[in-house]
């Protein structure tokens, strides 16, 4: 059986964005609601630009479900682009600092922008969280839950409970249009914001995502590729835009003594039959991987998205035609993304744990799976 992976294909004018997944068991429910709210939640987000007013994204399922239920084929998931004009698209000559725009066009010897901004755009983070979901709805199986939300946008950072049940969190995290859980700092966030749209500006800020319900485990310390750690790094990195991720306290523990990063021991025999086998941590500084492997903590990963590289204003550039000095091209752009960028950032780590689940507990079927999840823990409770 193939190892659970996923590829996506589409350009941002095309005419669809594409979604393949294979090495899904069969019989996993697949709940398509699930994937449509996830999507409608990353097109929205206060900060958002034109572009959304006119996309309605909608996954449509082309393969590997049947009756609602996977049948162990690959899973082809299609997103139709309503702004589908590629081929009358004008092109673009100022490349954008910051956008893949100068990179590609040197790479691929042109002087069309467009040519590389099409695949380089975010737009195909659409494909990624339909990819996302499917792989959700296994570990839903599992009573695994995965939340992002946006901590700090520009200056303003968010402060809250952390380690408040995922329901709660949620609650609070959609109870505003930046997605953070903290309403205060929400308030702030779209100021500042709005503030940036007049100065005819861009924003980045940080996204948080959590993992919990998950066994110890997940992950190896055998090979370098194996490390879940590294895995998560590189899937969140690659989203557009991303320009740093960190795992527990990240940076912050490289200014810290040994004594204070490393995360005590505890055993706690009235929670040896949850999926944490009964150990704790007083702290969650390694945030949840240890050796490149889930300890049985919360998984926390926190990215850094840097301010969108479209600016109305333009940054000094050069016409790719002429050579000349000319302000960036701008056809219209979101001012922030960071809310979208948490949507995409969950469904990506969801991916990654999903992976690593099916690697330790691989089978056809899902009943196949659940019996190999069980023996693990079973066989790990009776050391
Ligand atoms: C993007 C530019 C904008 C964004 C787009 C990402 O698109 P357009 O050039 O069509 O206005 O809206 O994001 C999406 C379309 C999306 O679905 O998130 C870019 O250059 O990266």
């Amino acid at each position: 059986m193939a190892n659970l992976d996923y590829r996506t294909a589409g350009e941002s004018h095309g005419q669809a964005l594409i979604a393949l997944i294979e090495g899904m068991p069969a019989g996993v429910p697949i709940d398509l609601a699930f994937i449509n709210d996830e999507l409608t939640r990353r097109q929205g987000g206060y900060g958002r630009g034109g572009r959304m007013k006119i996309e309605r994204d909608e996954a449509i399922l082309l393969s590997g479900v049947r009756r609602g239920v996977t049948i162990g084929s690959p899973i082809a998931i299609q997103i139709n682009n309503r702004d589908f004009r590629i081929d009358e698209a004008p092109p673009i000559h100022r490349p954008r600092p910051g956008h893949a725009d100068l990179a590609g066009s040197l790479k691929w010897l042109t002087t069309d922008c467009r040519e590389t901004l099409e695949r380089a755009s975010a737009r195909e983070t659409a494909a990624r969280v339909a990819a996302g979901v499917i792989a959700r709805c296994l570990l839903r199986e599992f009573c695994i839950d995965i939340i992002a939300y946006v901590v700090r946008i520009f200056d303003v950072k968010a402060t809250f409970d952390r380690e408040v049940d995922l329901s709660e969190l949620r609650r609070w995290r959609d109870a505003n249009e930046v997605y953070c859980p903290d309403p205060a700092a929400a308030e702030q966030m779209i100021e500042t914001i709005r503030r940036a749209m007049v100065d005819k500006d861009s924003l980045g800020g940080v996204v948080e995502a959590q993992v919990r319900g998950h066994p110890p485990g997940l992950g190896s310390c055998m090979r370098w590729q194996d490390k879940l750690d590294g895995r998560l790094m590189q899937a969140v990195g690659s989203i557009q835009a991303i320009k740093g991720v960190e795992i527990g306290r990240g940076f912050g523990t490289a200014a810290r003594r040994g004594s204070q990063v490393h995360d005590p021991i505890d055993y706690d025999p009235a929670t040896r039959d949850t999926p944490t086998l009964g150990f704790r941590r007083r702290s969650n500084n390694a945030g949840g991987l240890e050796g490149g492997m889930t300890n049985g903590q919360p998984i926390m990963v926190r990215a850094a998205m840097k301010p969108i590289s479209t600016v109305l204003q333009g940054i000094d550039s050069v016409n790719l035609v002429t050579k000349q000095s000319e302000r960036s091209d701008y056809e219209r752009s979101d001012v922030c993304s960071v809310p979208a960028a948490s949507v995409v950032v969950e469904n990506v780590v969801a991916f990654e744990v999903a992976r690593v689940f099916l690697e330790k507990f691989a089978g056809d079927t899902l009943r196949e799976v659940r019996a190999a999840y069980n023996s693990f823990l079973t066989l790990a409770r009776s050391l």
